[in-house]
C-alpha cells in the first residue's frame, strides 16, 4: 500500500485571500494561478499495518511534532473515506526553495493528496483530488492541474464545489514567471494568520471583495485572448490591492520590505522603457515577476543588477499532478 507523486507549485496571478471557512479551507473568493515547472514537491506515502502513528519526513529528516501532526489530521480526512484505519510514513522531497517565498504548502499538500488517496486504494477524479488538496491548504487545490488554473470558490457549505478546473494547459502558451530571491528577514506574519486577521478586521476588505471579481473575469479574457499586457496589469494591480488590505488590519501589517520596493521600482522603470513586465507578491517580501519569453533574459539581467536581488529563478507553465509508480 504505497505510493509515489509529484505536484508544482503555484504562482496566483488573482490571488486567494480570506477564508469564509476555515476548517474546510472554503475561500470568500475565487483566484487564479499559474503551475510553475521548476518547483516541485515529491512524495511517497508507505501506509504499514505495524505502525501506531504517522511518520513524517521531510527532506531526508524526521518531521517536528508539530508538523507531523498537520500532516496526520490531513491523512485522517483520507482514511475516513477509504474507512481503513492504518497509519502511513510520508516520506517528502520538496525542490521548492522556501526562501524565495514559495510556500511549499500549495506543491506539499497536492502531492500529498495524490500520493495518499492512491496508497490507501482511493478512486478518485481529479476534481476530487483537488477538494481533498484544499483541506491541507487552500494553494495546493489548484496544484492538481498544470497551466492556468482556476480555483472556483463555490457556495456550499461542504464545500464539494469549491474546486480547481484547469482553463489553459501548460503547452498553450509559454509565459515566463522570475522568482526574485531577495535578502530580507524573517517572516513575521503568517500568510494564514495574515489572511485570517485581514477578513476580520481590516476596513478595505470589502473593497477587495468588490474588486477580485473582476479581475479575475478580465484575466480570464486576456489568457482566452492570449493577451500578455492585459494579463500582466491586471495580476499587478491584483496584488496590490490584496496588499492594501494588510494595510487597513487592525492592527496594520505590511509584507513588503525596502528590497520589495526597489524590485517593484525596477519593473515600472523597465516598463517606461517598452518592456512588458509585471510584478505580483504574495504573503512575503518576496517578488515574481510575469514576462515574455523572448524578454526573460534581459529583465532577470536588470534584477540581478539590483544590490538586494540574491538570485533569481527563471520558472515557465509546468504540469500538474504525476505519478511515479
Ligand atoms: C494564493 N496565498 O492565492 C495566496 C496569495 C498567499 C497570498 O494561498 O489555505 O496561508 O491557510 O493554507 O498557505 C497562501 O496562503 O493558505 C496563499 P491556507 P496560506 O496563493
Amino acid at each position: 500500500m504505497h505510493a509515489t507523486a509529484r505536484a508544482h507549485t503555484n504562482i496566483a496571478l488573482i490571488k486567494y485571500w480570506g477564508k469564509r471557512d476555515e476548517s474546510l479551507f472554503l475561500p470568500t473568493n475565487s483566484s487564479l494561478s499559474i503551475t510553475l515547472d521548476e518547483f516541485y514537491t515529491t512524495t511517497t506515502v508507505s501506509f504499514q499495518p505495524s505502525l501506531n502513528k504517522d511518520v513524517f519526513l521531510l527532506n531526508g529528516e524526521k518531521a517536528n511534532e508539530h508538523e507531523t501532526n498537520k500532516i496526520s489530521r490531513f491523512l485522517d480526512k483520507i482514511r475516513i473515506r477509504a474507512n481503513k484505519q492504518i497509519y502511513a510514513e510520508v516520506n517528502s522531497l520538496n525542490q521548492v526553495p522556501t526562501a524565495a517565498g514559495f510556500a511549499s504548502s500549495a506543491s506539499g499538500f497536492a502531492a500529498l493528496a495524490a500520493a495518499a488517496t492512491k496508497a490507501i486504494g482511493l478512486e478518485v477524479t481529479n476534481q476530487e483530488l483537488s477538494i481533498i488538496a484544499r483541506q491541507g491548504s487552500g494553494s495546493a487545490c489548484r496544484s492538481i492541474y498544470g497551466g492556468f488554473v482556476e480555483w472556483q470558490q463555490g457556495v456550499l457549505d461542504d464545500g464539494t464545489d469549491s474546486h480547481a478546473v484547469p482553463i489553459l494547459h501548460e503547452n498553450e502558451w509559454n509565459v515566463s514567471i522570475l522568482s526574485v530571491l531577495l535578502e530580507s528577514e524573517q517572516k513575521k506574519v503568517l500568510s494564514r494568520d495574515g489572511m485570517k486577521r485581514t477578513v476580520e478586521t481590516s476596513v478595505f476588505y470589502s473593497g477587495w471583495l468588490e474588486a477580485v471579481q473582476k479581475d479575475l473575469t478580465t484575466a480570464k479574457q486576456s489568457i482566452a485572448e492570449r493577451n500578455f499586457e492585459a494579463l500582466g496589469k491586471v495580476a499587478e494591480a491584483n496584488a496590490l490591492k490584496m496588499h492594501a488590505t494588510t494595510l487597513g488590519a487592525e492592527p496594520p501589517f505590511m509584507y513588503w520590505q525596502s528590497s520589495t520596493l526597489d524590485v517593484m521600482q525596477k519593473i515600472q522603470e523597465l516598463r517606461e522603457a517598452g518592456m512588458q513586465a509585471y510584478f505580483t507578491i504574495d504573503a512575503g517580501p518576496n517578488v515574481k515577476v510575469l514576462c515574455q519569453p523572448k524578454d526573460e533574459e534581459a529583465v532577470r539581467q536588470a534584477l540581478l543588477d539590483l544590490e538586494k536581488v540574491k538570485g533569481v529563478h527563471t520558472c515557465h507553465p509546468g504540469p500538474g499532478i504525476v505519478y511515479l509508480d
